[in-house]
């Protein structure tokens, strides 16, 4: 299934097993049935799952995806992407290459992460299909995040390349999300906003 890039970031979901304190599929489920418009399954950092228990989660997470018809991306497993024939994946700058990638995976949706201006000079951006910009904002969710780089990195990067989508990342939530696409994101993607929420629905829409 092929899905149009730039409506699909608009409201782009990120979540593993370590970011939730209840049940993760019931977390996607309301997600998805709320409005989101793509899903990255990201178990990565301390207490998140390896081996079978991260292939379980993630085919019930697949599924649901499937069910509500949008994007699953995988962040930096290509096992994981075969497996669960994820829809695409993302990567950092620290990961596999995109050339790597999009030899590997021709029609897949690769999206990778950049920060700086030389991360932008070093990356093959036109064999990407999106680029992740951030962290916008401050963030505790990612542990090794960098600095927040602003809204003026969503401003530099859409002088740079007026069609390539792009999405925000990073302490992005309800007050601010509308920031970020004003300054020229296509969309906004996000983690603790949702899983913390006390009610997913509201959230995702005022999102
Ligand atoms: N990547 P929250 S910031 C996964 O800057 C991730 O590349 C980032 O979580 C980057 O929405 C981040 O809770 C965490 O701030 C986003």
């Amino acid at each position: 299934m092929s899905f149009p890039m730039k409506p699909s970031l608009r409201k782009y979901f990120i979540m593993g097993s370590q970011n939730c304190d209840h049940n993760p599929g019931d977390i996607l489920e309301a997600a998805a049935k709320a409005g989101i418009t793509a899903f990255q399954f990201r178990e990565k950092g301390p207490s998140s799952l390896n081996g079978n228990a991260k292939l379980e989660l993630g085919k019930e997470l697949r599924a649901i995806c499937r069910s509500y018809h949008i994007p699953f991306i995988v962040n930096d497993d290509v096992e994981l992407v075969e497996l669960l024939d994820a829809d695409g994946i993302h990567v950092g700058q620290d990961d596999r290459s995109a050339e790597e990638l999009r030899q590997a995976f021709p029609n897949k949706i690769i999206g990778l992460s950049v920060s700086t201006t030389d991360e932008v000079d070093r990356s093959p951006i036109d064999l990407v299909d999106y680029i992740g910009a951030g962290p916008i904002f401050s963030t505790t969710t990612k542990t090794d995040a960098k600095a927040a780089v602003g809204l003026e990195w969503i401003q530099t990067l859409r002088a740079q390349f007026p069609m390539l989508p792009i999405v925000g990342i990073g302490g992005i939530d309800t007050k601010n999300a509308k920031s970020v696409l004003e300054a020229g994101a296509d969309g906004v993607s996000f983690i603790s906003v949702i899983t913390q929420a006390e009610d997913i629905a509201k959230a995702v829409k005022a999102i």
